[in-house]
């Protein structure tokens, strides 16, 4: 075996952990990323010359690539995922569980010898900004060049993060092997007692770039429930008024359901003259602290963006179109001969000779044996690209501290029932509108599409224990906050009787925003509804967007039958939980049911509004 450039450190707890792994995987060679320029130069040329990735035209796309997942390999896979904790009931009812020792004992029989002939990278990467007291440390060893080329674009990686670790073991040991690719070997294991992830036989993102889902997501909420903290599947971004004040939201929206362009929003015409401007801090991950200040502070740990490509056009989302002009890994969209990318509902038209995900030559319309309509590109495709590169990237990114958070929005797919928003009437009702989150089902994983699962903070398939615990966290955490931040809910996914959406969405979603802000300051006008404040018909800034005062009625309706039943499937919901569930969660259900009943209608506009005249909090000034 050789080992390519420096070994990096001299931590013996860092060698004798690699020395184990290797022993087990036996690689070839082993070469250290640096984090340089260089040394990614090379590794893209050795990937292109293999054919693991495939360049671009270096015109059109500078220095970006092109990969294919394996077919069967093109999603997170959620029952190949485990929480590998000593005690079963500390995963949950939403968890697969394995015992520790027999995780280890299975994976490291797939491991055994998997990476010979090939080369194992070891990735040291922060999560966070390098050195910030918030950030944590990880170390991924990989037989994928294609995991490595992502790693440096999605955090923060080489040297400088094994200077920040010095001689300390607290890193996250992360292990992957693409292996033989074998869908039932598959394993993405989670050991949040020993601060470790292995993940076997896939080379698909969520499962593989281990930073990401695996670390600062399942591991991170973990820790940050021991530790006091929130690890959320959540979106930041920074609304900055004609004065100059920037509100930061954070929001959770299951996957595929919109923090990627929420994050990168652009004000619509209408609302452009009123001088608002959009700062994107994270599109997908949130580690959010109570600060000394009596707020809730939040950072991305992430430094870019794995996005979904299908329906990324230069109307629905000009930054992330912007994003990916250079420096950007494509995986499973359309290429034409011309070195040029293509995916459905893109900017226009399909390229010539054109290969589809999956390599087969494609042509738009293009139908299979059966009649279907043949996608070009696999519809959770996806791009990897720097945050840098966004125009509207915050400078709050490489912010040791984050940014405040005015208001907290959970969000689903819903084709009925949820309006377009509404804001919950205290933090315990918030907590219990996110644990009763619901959203049909997407391609970012595998199942029966357009279902509706219940998906509690958008944390289903990402929070590492037990989730009634968590529930109970959070609930914590709102007697613990001096000023917390306003809950609300949004659905920008309701659809007329027809099946077409009520509600234009993308950049037109800040006039909701808008309401949102306005009523953390006490302000904006609303109903009091059974299920919590609903903004007035013409409660939002309509300028330049037409919509009939009919679709606006739909779109704020809320039948009382439906939610009813609702409130019966919220609960039955509750009830596979298991005995943690706090006490706090199920009184608001019993409170919601009480306020559905008739006669406890509570429309009352007044009502609404004094009772959000509380404590206003002023904005803080960040630039
Ligand atoms: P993950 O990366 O999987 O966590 O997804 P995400 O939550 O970041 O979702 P993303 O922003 O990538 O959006 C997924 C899909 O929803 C894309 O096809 C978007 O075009 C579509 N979408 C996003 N926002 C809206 C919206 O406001 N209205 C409608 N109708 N569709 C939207
Ligand atoms: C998601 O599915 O929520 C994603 C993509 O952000 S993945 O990294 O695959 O989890
Ligand atoms: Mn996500």
């Amino acid at each position: 075996m050789t080992i390519c450039g420096d070994t990096l450190t001299s931590n013996r707890i860092v060698k004798n952990w690699i020395d184990e792994m290797a022993a087990m995987c036996q690689p070839d060679r082993i070469e250290w990323i640096e984090g340089c320029d260089d040394q990614r130069d090379m590794l893209r040329d050795e990937a292109a010359r293999t054919g693991e990735i495939i360049p671009l035209d270096p015109v059109k796309y500078p220095n970006c690539y092109y990969h294919r997942t394996h077919p069967l390999d093109v999603a997170r896979t959620e029952d190949k995922t485990f929480i590998c904790c000593r005690n079963e009931k500390n995963a949950g009812a939403t968890n697969n569980w394995k015992d520790p020792e027999e995780a280890y004992l299975e994976a490291a029989s797939f491991l055994h010898g998997s990476m010979r002939g090939r080369t194992m990278y070891v990735i040291p990467f922060s999560m966070g900004p390098i050195g910030s007291p918030f950030s944590k440390i990880g170390i991924e060893l990989t037989d994928s060049i294609y995991v490595a080329l992502n790693m440096m674009i999605m955090t923060r990686v080489g040297r400088e993060v094994l200077d920040a670790l010095g001689s300390s073991a607290d890193f996250t040991r992360c292990l992957h092997s693409k292996a033989g690719l074998d869908p039932d070997k598959r394993r993405i294991l989670h050991f949040p007692e020993d601060n470790t992830i292995w993940s076997v036989n896939s080379g698909y993102g969520g499962n593989v770039l281990l930073g990401k889902k695996c670390l600062a997501l399942r591991l991170a909420s973990w820790m940050a429930w021991q530790e006091g903290w929130l690890a959320e599947h959540m979106l930041i971004l920074g609304i900055e008024e004609p004065t100059g004040y920037v509100d930061y939201i954070a929001a959770a929206f299951p996957s595929a359901c919109g923090k990627t362009n929420l994050a990168m929003l652009v004000p619509p015409e209408g609302l452009k003259s009123k001088g608002y401007r959009i700062w994107t801090v994270g599109d997908d991950i949130a580690w959010i602290r109570p600060d000394t200040d009596g707020r809730l502070w939040a950072i991305n740990p992430e430094a870019g963006f794995f996005g979904v490509c299908p329906g990324t056009n230069s109307r629905t989302n000009p930054n992330a179109m912007a994003t990916l002009q250079k420096n950007t890994i494509f995986t499973n969209v359309v290429l034409g001969n011309d070195g040029t990318i293509w995916w459905e509902e893109g900017d226009g038209d399909p390229p010539a000779g054109a290969l589809d995900w999956l390599g087969n030559p494609w042509h738009t319309g293009k139908k299979d044996a059966k009649g279907g309509v043949i996608a070009g590109a696999h519809a959770n495709s996806r791009f990897t690209a720097p945050l840098r590169q966004c125009p509207s990237a915050s400078h709050r990114v490489e912010h040791h501290h984050g940014v405040p958070i005015s208001a907290i929005i959970f969000g689903g797919r819903r084709e009925r029932l949820a309006p377009l928003v509404y804001e919950a009437l205290s933090w315990n009702h918030g907590v219990f509108i996110g644990a009763s989150m619901a959203s049909e089902r997407t391609a970012a994983q595998y199942g029966t599409q357009g279902e509706v699962r219940r998906d509690p903070f958008a944390m289903l398939p990402f929070c590492g224990y037990n989730i009634a615990e968590y529930f109970k966290h959070w609930i914590k955490m709102g007697r613990t906050v001096k000023h917390p931040p306003k809950i609300f809910h949004v659905n920008w996914f309701r659809k007329d009787a027809d099946g077409k959406f009520l509600w234009p969405g993308y950049g037109e979603n800040l006039r909701v925003l808008e309401w949102v802000l306005q009523r953390t300051r006490g302000e904006g006008d609303a109903v009091l509804s059974p299920i919590g404040y609903l903004p007035t018909p013409d409660a939002f800034d309509m300028t330049g967007l037409i919509l009939s005062k009919a679709a606006m009625a739909k779109l704020l309706e809320v039948t009382g039958e439906d939610w009813k039943q609702e409130a019966n499937s919220v609960g039955e919901f509750f009830d596979t939980l298991g005995p943690c569930m706090p006490w706090e969660v199920r009184n608001e259900l019993e409170a919601l049911r009480r306020r559905l009943e008739p006669g406890e209608n509570t429309d009352n506009h007044e009502q609404a509004r004094t009772s959000t005249d509380k404590e206003r909090i002023t904005p803080t000034i960040l630039p």
